[in-house]
């Protein structure tokens, strides 16, 4: 549940006795790169949690203030559902089944640590896919749960899926087909403390945040779902306070646990490009699919693009569709700052759902409602992973935005300036940026708010940061294929009456031995040309079958002229 920041003082009230007291620190355990691979005999004795050990009375704190050793802290901790609940899993029986699901499905599910929560607990991810040890050039899409500790039905939806793309395998031939041209990747509990925490109440401790101490604070915990890098704590969607259920934290991405979610996304940038497409973060309750933003109720604020968010709307209420929920912005619902789902979107172009579970309101839904409740979202689950072929197609643009190359510039990008070392610009040179105003430099841009600007500061004169020299930039290697579509671009070349044919803008087909061929081309003169955008589009079926870079490069060969150049939404359509 995101929780309406507004309504915390009743929620404060109700559970500030429930807090504890703050444990003492296990080692500090940084995030860890996604790529270490565990089998199911390497699990370091988390998954053998002996029944028999005695855990602390339901009701007392969990764990003694004295630092204890990592493996008796899970011990501690290791309380179990009440009899209703038994359908639900403790982190020990979630690691039990994953650990046996991928012993009985080892040709498609690969179980692995992406780091450890505050308290030392693995944060385990399973991958689902044909030939599940090697990365290949598939579609990729994510699904979480139990980011907030009280929403066990969140990771519950999250075994479903593993369990429905493990046994259809083979059977079920829509199954079959999704799990041989997807890599998908389950990370079953981000708050596994926290999880185990709300299981040593009378029965629930109705917890809600991690279990980090906060310095100076009797308060334990922070909200991991506010503690993301995405214009943290920016707007009245989280709370300074360590008392609140919302507390952001000191900073962001002070929790361990969101930097290992930060990391993990972060590793699935294979040569600058995220090959994760679509996820879900799953969160109760309330029935709803939620997209970004969360921050802003502005529908296309600068750090979206039109096209975007037409088909995040487009994606969410067909999946909504599918499983009665209610689909909206997030911020419709209410405004959040620091969530997941903004950080993905905004930072790594992972275009992210959360999806809040059964029922309307309550965090405590008897197991019995389990099965139902999550067959409920298998269809629009599915068709998640179906659409990340492109996740353009709903607005028809799958033939512009899901060729071999596809760039709006927005986040980061595998494009280089100066690729050669060649470059002679004392000013100007390319970058990725949202471009200031000048007489020759646009500040509006195609898609969204950045561009490749030549210098994309106004300064005290026109020409004080425009191109001197020549800059270049390169994209990415792209392989054609043996049919190709086009080069399309948006760009625009624009300088003063002190121009002469000497200045230019050029974009060149590199191949791979560095050759080059030109196929735009437009020179100075020696009048005002202003920024205006246009369009270029350039066949390419001349490089069909082979691996091509495209380059730009923006001239001021005498230095004295003022010379201003933009490229924006670089692609290579579809044929
Ligand atoms: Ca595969
Ligand atoms: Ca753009
Ligand atoms: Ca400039
Ligand atoms: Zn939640």
């Amino acid at each position: 549940m995101q929780l309406r920041t507004a309504a915390l003082a009743v929620f404060v009230a109700a559970f500030v006795g429930m807090t504890g007291s703050a444990t003492a620190p296990a080692a500090a355990v940084g995030a860890t790169k996604a790529t270490t691979v565990a089998s199911a005999t390497t699990t370091d004795g988390t998954t053998a949690a002996p029944s028999t050990t005695a855990g602390p009375a339901r009701g007392t704190t969990a764990a003694p203030a004295s630092a204890p050793a990592v493996p008796s802290l899970l011990h501690a901790a290791a309380a179990d559902f009440p009899p209703a609940y038994a359908g639900y899993h403790t982190y020990a029986e979630m690691v039990t089944e994953i650990m046996a699901t991928q012993a009985a499905h080892p040709d498609i599910v690969r179980i692995s640590s992406i780091g450890k929560s505050y308290q030392g607990r693995d944060i385990w991810v399973a991958k689902i896919s044909d030939n599940v040890g090697t990365d290949e050039n598939e579609p990729e899409v994510m699904f979480d749960g139990l980011t907030h500790a009280r929403e066990h039905i969140s990771l519950e939806q999250t075994l479903a899926i593993l369990r429905w793309l493990s046994s259809g395998y083979g059977t079920d031939p829509r199954v079959t087909s999704m799990v041989n041209t997807r890599e998908i990747w389950i990370v079953f509990a981000v708050n596994p403390d926290g999880a185990e925490y709300d299981l040593t109440g009378s029965p629930f401790r109705n917890w809600r945040k991690n279990r980090q101490p906060n310095a100076g604070s009797t308060h334990v915990g922070t909200d991991i779902n506010r503690n993301y890098g995405y214009h943290w704590g920016c707007c009245g969607g989280s709370s300074g306070s360590a008392a609140s259920l919302t507390y952001r934290g000191p900073s962001a991405f002070s929790t361990p646990e969101a930097r290992v979610i930060r990391d993990f996304m972060a590793s699935r940038r294979i040569n600058g490009r995220q090959q994760i497409r679509l996820a879900i973060t799953f969160h109760s309750a309330g029935q709803q699919v939620l997209w970004p933003y969360g921050y802003t109720k502005t529908n296309v604020p600068y750090d979206m693009t039109v096209d975007d968010q037409a088909a995040l709307a487009s994606m969410g209420k067909a999946m909504a569709k599918l499983n009665g929920y209610k689909p909206m912005q997030s911020s419709d619902l209410y405004v959040t700052d620091g969530d997941e789902i903004d950080w993905a979107y905004g930072h790594e172009r992972i275009w992210m759902y959360t999806v809040e579970l059964y029922p309307t309101s309550g965090f405590y839904p008897p197991a019995s409602i389990l099965n139902r409740e999550t067959l409920r979202n298998r269809e629009a689950i599915y068709y998640l992973i179906e659409h990340s072929w492109c996740p353009w197609a709903v607005i028809g643009k799958a033939t512009a935005n899901c060729g071999p190359a596809f760039d709006d510039f927005e986040s980061s990008t595998p494009w280089t300036t100066n690729p050669l070392g060649t470059d002679t610009a004392t000013g100007g040179a390319w970058e990725r940026a949202a471009p200031a105003a000048t007489a020759y430099q646009s500040r509006t841009v195609p898609s969204g708010s950045r561009a490749l600007v030549t210098g994309r500061l106004a300064g005290a004169t026109v020409n004080s940061y425009d191109v001197d020299g020549t800059t270049s930039v390169r994209g990415p290697l792209v392989q054609l294929g043996a049919t190709t579509g086009s080069l399309t671009f948006r760009y625009y070349f624009a300088h003063g009456a002190n121009s002469s044919s000497a200045d230019s803008f050029r974009a060149y087909v590199e191949r791979e031995d560095g050759s080059r061929t030109l196929v735009k081309r437009e020179l100075g003169s020696a009048k005002v040309d202003k920024p205006v955008w246009s369009t270029v589009s350039v066949p390419l079926a001349r490089w069909a079958g082979q691996k091509i870079r495209i380059v730009f490069v923006a001239s001021d060969v005498a230095s004295g002229s003022t010379v201003e150049a933009a490229v924006d939404d670089v692609r290579i359509t579809r044929p």
